[in-house]
């Protein structure tokens, strides 16, 4: 076991529960990694987050609450997930041979039964790796030949691509199905129960792929800590979600907007969950009016399209709505007050700090801000030598809290990792009132004739015609001027008239300031994007 010494902010790692020292060899020097302000958890030596959120909400709130719901009705308690878990778990030690620390490879819609793997994996004191169904063969040996699992937990309708994918020394267990073999079956004849690993507060849970906007997956490795950490500041201070509230979203639990809003926030309260294989925008419409959600996770794109359709009512119900991955418009915010009343919780999270870090919600929420920091998280505008630059001025956010980067082998650590911050790429100001605005991905950023005009704002000005359904700025190399604003515009289909791109620039032009509007405007179908609902920019680039 590899034990570190301690710095500032930098406590010495406390002894590990993994006999497969795989991730502590892996994780990034303790001189690269961030600061950490780790708060009340500072003292916490030993941790399981798996014991923690499903067995310490049982002892608090009793095994017979509803904790995991589908839209067929299907509905198992708090006491059944962990059975289920339980059996899993045992599947996983007695029959697959699981050591502590060994990578489990998972892979499934969100649907109850990748909640019970995702448990069994850290309980038995596995590290978990959640993918999301819509990675190809390809993606998940790049992702496998980096984390070296040796187990696959794979939705018996997903196989294909992990098999074609022929990830060396792996088992692979499909379930989700009555077949003989599959892991359902085999952990029916489970006995009940299962002793957790004692884990270290600061074991490895899981690993975590970055969503990659420019093609290349880094893993960012998270404690079992950490999982409680993002629920004790975002979700306690931000979200306050009680124990009658029911969620749902649409993120895949393998991105960890997802895991967080639709597996560790709500059972970190008792609450239940309603998890949707498929959550397109009108079916998370639909999904929120037909089942009594009250609170939901999606991104800025599934609010756009639920006003376009006019379903907007449908949200009527919600007593919060988070929204994050990308801006959310200010306009966006507004036509969802004043159709619903709702107001969005915007939040900015990142994979590597592993949810949100800046937020507001209520009376704190400022339309067209992304809010304060959250509180456990402080969050900073600096210059490119890491000095904070005067409140009104863009600048590089940087932010440390009780979560932060460590990549995996420390590959391009020292690039989010800068003078104890956690720099996450984004160009951002403050205003005068201590709140954050986001102006562009820095990477996004077009210098055109010597002005800086951030994509983002001339798209934000785009979305207030009526026509605009989506769009993405990007800078368009001109030999004039360096670069020029170039916008993909998705026009709504419905539209009753013709919707020219000059009219589209008087439009910009109305709304902020002429040099910014965008001098070439091609009209498209749809828009690249990730997995995880990002725009791909650099592709339209
Ligand atoms: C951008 C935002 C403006 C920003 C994520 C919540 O998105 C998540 O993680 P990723 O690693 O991407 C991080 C980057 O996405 N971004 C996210 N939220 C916002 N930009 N306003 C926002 N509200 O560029 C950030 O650096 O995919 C979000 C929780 C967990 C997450 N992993």
């Amino acid at each position: 076991m590899t034990q570190l010494p301690a710095a500032p902010g930098r406590p010495a790692l406390s002894p590990s529960a993994h006999r497969d020292t795989f991730c502590r060899d892996n994780l990034p020097p303790l001189e690269q990694w961030p600061e950490l302000d780790l708060g009340p958890l500072a003292h916490v030596d030993r941790l399981n987050c798996a014991t923690e959120l499903l067995t310490g909400t049982i002892e608090r709130l009793g095994a017979d609450r509803p904790c995991l719901r589908s839209p067929d009705g299907t509905t198992w308690t708090y006491g059944e997930l962990r059975g289920h878990a339980d059996r899993i778990a045992r599947v996983l030690v007695d029959e697959l041979g699981l050591v502590p620390g060994n990578r489990v490879l998972l892979r499934g819609f969100n649907e109850p039964w990748l909640v019970a793997c995702w448990f069994a994996v850290l309980k038995a004191g596995g590290v978990a790796v959640t993918t999301m169904p819509l990675l190809r063969a390809g993606e998940l040996a790049t992702m496998a030949g980096m984390c070296r699992p040796s187990i696959a937990l794979c939705d018996s309708r997903l196989l294909e691509d992990l098999e074609r994918a022929e990830i060396p020394d792996l088992t692979t267990v499909p379930f989700g199905s009555t077949a003989p073999g599959d892991l359902c079956v085999r952990a029916a004849e489970q006995p009940d129960g299962f002793d957790d690993v004692g884990t270290a507060a600061d074991d490895v849970a899981l690993l975590a792929f970055t969503s990659g906007t420019t093609g290349r997956p880094k893993a960012t490795m998270h404690f079992h800590r950490d999982v409680l950490a993002i629920a004790d500041t975002f979700s306690a201070h931000v979200l306050r979600p009680r124990a009658d509230d029911v969620f749902t979203g649409s993120p895949p639990i393998g991105f960890t907007f997802g895991l967080g809003g639709l597996v560790v926030f709500p059972l970190r309260v008792g609450a239940s969950v309603l998890l949707l294989e498929r959550a397109a925008p009108d079916q998370l419409a639909d999904a929120v009016a037909d089942h009594g959600v009250t609170v939901l996770f999606t991104a800025p794109t599934a609010f756009k399209a639920i006003l376009a359709s006019g379903h907007a009512s449908r949200l009527a119900g919600l007593r919060r709505a988070v929204s994050a991955g990308e801006p959310l418009p200010e306009s966006v915010w507004r036509d969802v007050h004043e159709a619903t009343g709702v107001r969005i919780i915007d939040g900015i999270g990142a994979t590597e700090m592993l949810h949100i870090f800046i937020a507001a919600a209520d009376d704190d929420i400022r339309p067209g801000t992304t809010g304060l920091p959250v509180p456990g998280y402080t969050a900073a505008v600096l210059d490119d030598d890491g000095r904070p630059v005067p409140d009104g001025t863009p600048g590089h956010l940087a932010v440390r809290g009780p979560t932060g980067c460590r990549y995996l082998h420390g590959d391009r650590q020292e690039v989010y990792v800068r003078h104890g911050w956690n720099y996450t790429g984004d160009t951002y100001l403050r205003d005068s009132d201590g709140y954050f605005v986001h102006q562009a991905r820095t990477d996004d950023m077009i210098v055109s004739a010597g002005y800086n005009i951030a994509g983002p704002e001339v798209e934000q000005a785009l979305l207030g015609h009526p026509d605009v359904l989506d769009c993405a700025v990007v800078g368009a190399p001109d030999a004039e001027r360096g670069m020029v604003v170039k916008a993909f515009v998705v026009l709504v289909p419905e539209r009753t008239r013709e919707v020219t791109a000059e009219e589209l620039q008087d439009f910009v032009r109305q709304a902020i300031a002429p040099y910014k509007r965008p001098r070439i405007i091609e009209f498209v179908e749809e828009l690249p994007r990730t997995s995880t609902g990002k725009l791909q920019r650099y592709r339209l680039r």
